[in-house]
């Protein structure tokens, strides 16, 4: 059963109305480009092939009703209560589709909002840093969009999904994951200038280069709605603030040493990542463009080493993650999203996979770890309607 498969059957379970349609939007793994994205910078991030679909009933009323396989008590909020339930907030899982109602009404002032019933179901790893709430968000952001005739593009319905996160879930993020799942490409990542939101498919060519993405996923749970992502972010504002800029993308490698000079240690690691991020990202997308998928290992390595002295969000799981994968023949590997748990990403040659699984869950089992979660993604196509 795919989740479309699974989104229609718990539709039935809620009503009796006829399916109005099911749509669908991936989950994303991040190749490079972390931290990059509220700085106005580059990302580099591919679709995964994991979805959340949505299946969508019109009502009579005014209820916008939600439920998914993994929370199956319905949530419901009128249209006429949504702004003031999505300011009381605690809406807990169901604030990222009411969010996106929310959101999309103020997006699209012409939308014709109607009460819907919303049946999610999702095979996207949770908590894995793949970005789950990217998916519901573009799923039901694609759906509304639809039903309620908003009209609105795939780079609308992405500010949607962030605007939802943002403001309705209290998660201080960027637009990546969003742009990510609503504009992927099967085969390809997407080079996004978070600054323009201009994008560009890159392709990866990994399968013709014998090559794959494996994810270790360390189960350490992480949540950007606090702590240490949301410090981070003002470290940069901070950063930014000292050199008089908008952001840190207004910085290049030449600004560094003056950073050195006027920011305090801390700060100016955090720069320093940022900043360098910026430029391996553009490598990245130079080097595949170049010479392909085998010439950007080091880059990621780099990235790996950035993120965990100069921004500090990895934790050992992900190091021994990384160090593994590389000791068992990956060209490159790092952690991916937000950090402090999470998953990590391994580029490796096919043949080794089977190695790598097995010499990271014994090296988790060595360390005390918790067993991980080891699969591979393929990079994939971006939200869709599916029936
Ligand atoms: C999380 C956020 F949601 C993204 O916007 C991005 O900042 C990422 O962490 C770090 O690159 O996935």
């Amino acid at each position: 059963m795919t989740a479309v498969d699974d989104a229609r059957t718990l539709l039935t379970t809620l009503t009796d109305a006829p399916e109005a349609g099911v749509w669908s939007a991936p989950g994303r793994a991040n190749l490079i480009g972390e931290h990059t994205d509220y700085n106005e910078g580059f990302v580099f991030p591919f679709a995964i092939a994991q979805r959340t679909a949505a299946a969508v009933a019109v009502r009579s009323d005014d209820v916008i009703r939600v439920t998914s396989t993994f929370a199956p008590d319905p949530v419901e909020v009128s249209l006429a209560d949504l702004d003031a339930r999505i300011a009381a907030g605690g809406l807990d899982w169901a604030g990222y589709p009411l969010g996106v109602a929310w959101a999309l009404r103020r997006e699209a002032p012409d939308a014709v909002p109607r009460g819907v019933d919303i049946a999610l179901a999702s095979d996207v790893p949770v908590g894995a840093g793949l970005s789950s709430s990217a998916a519901i968000e573009g799923a039901v952001a694609s759906a509304l969009n639809d039903v309620w005739n908003a009209g609105l593009d795939k780079v609308a319905l992405a500010r949607v999904g962030r605007t939802a996160e943002n403001d309705a879930v209290g998660a201080p993020t960027g637009i990546m994951d969003q742009m990510a799942s609503m504009l992927g490409v099967a085969d390809a990542a997407t080079f996004l200038d978070c600054r323009t939101l201009e994008t560009r498919p890159v392709a990866l060519g990994f399968s013709d280069a014998g090559l794959a993405i494996l994810v270790v996923d360390t189960l350490v749970e992480h949540a950007h709605s606090t702590g240490g992502y949301r410090e981070r972010r003002e470290a940069c504002e901070r950063g930014a603030a000292a050199f008089g800029v908008d952001s840190l993308r207004d910085l290049t490698v030449d600004d560094l040493p003056r950073a050195a000079e006027i920011l305090d240690d801390v700060t100016f690691r955090r720069v320093r990542h940022v900043v360098t991020e910026n430029q391996r990202v553009l490598d990245t997308v130079a080097a595949l463009d170049a010479d392909g998928p085998a010439a950007i290992g080091d880059l990621l390595v780099a990235s790996h080493a950035s993120m965990r002295d100069d921004f500090e969000i990895s934790v050992p799981e992900l190091d021994l993650a990384v160090e593994t994968t590389l000791a068992s023949g990956a060209l490159g590997a790092r952690m991916t999203g937000g950090g402090f748990g999470g998953a990590a990403i391994a580029l490796m040659p096919v043949g080794l996979i089977p190695v790598a699984t097995d010499a990271v869950r014994a090296a988790f089992a060595a360390s005390g770890f918790r067993a991980p979660n080891v699969f591979t993604v393929t990079p994939s196509e971006g939200a869709r309607r599916d029936a």
